[in-house]
């Protein structure tokens, strides 16, 4: 049984949000068409509290982008974002949610970011994800989302490791590229492992 996974397409990373990625609204029409194709599909939503450590202003004296230790895992300092409640935590609004077949949640812990819909960063914890596909039969998962270079690149390497057959919909991701050509180095780095990028 193979699962859509449709990664993080919520307002703050589309263009207008506070961590927009460049032409991020254009995966809202892809995940659209493809979504009817699919008995299951999961979206995972950014979900974080105020107070989120990966926050710049959370970090007395870091800016955005800068590289903090966290908890002792490097992490790069976001702008506030996807703060739970918020109109910028909600899914795009043309995205089909109608298709939803179970949302995923994650960033949740103030301490530590998630950036695979999995695990969090430190692969301390897991998800109801994989549970939540193993339930319904999944051994095999198409990707497409947001960002590219975070969020899509490491729930793919996560599905992998899990075992997991996986695919990522390039036409449907968008990346960051914090530092340019970024989105093109995760995508390679997918396919180094097996990942079909199609
Ligand atoms: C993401 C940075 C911070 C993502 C989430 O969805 O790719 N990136 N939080
Ligand atoms: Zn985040």
């Amino acid at each position: 049984m193979r699962a859509l996974l449709v990664i993080d397409i919520q307002n703050d990373f589309c263009p207008g949000g506070a961590l927009a990625v460049p032409g991020g609204d254009a995966v809202v029409a892809v995940a659209n068409r493809l979504m009817p194709q699919y008995a299951v599909v999961v979206a995972t939503q950014d979900w974080h509290p105020k107070s989120h450590r990966s926050f710049a202003v959370n970090n007395p004296g870091a800016k955005v982008h800068d590289i903090r230790d966290l908890d002792g895992l490097q992490q790069m300092m976001w702008p506030v974002h996807c703060v739970q409640g918020t109109r910028g935590a909600e899914f795009h609004p043309t995205l089909d949610t109608s298709r939803f077949t179970h949302v995923t949640r994650k960033g949740t812990d103030p301490v530590i970011d998630s950036y695979s819909g999995f695990f969090d960063n430190g692969h301390r914890k897991q998800t109801d994800l994989s549970k939540e596909l193993r339930r319904r039969g999944v051994d095999s998962v198409d990707i497409l989302g947001l960002a590219t270079d975070y969020c899509v690149k490491f729930t793919a390497l996560d599905a992998r490791d899990l075992g997991f057959t996986v695919r990522v919909f390039s036409e449907g991701c968008r990346g960051v590229d914090v530092t340019p050509g970024d989105a093109q180095r995760a995508l390679e780095e997918m396919r180094s492992v097996g990942i079909a990028i199609v």
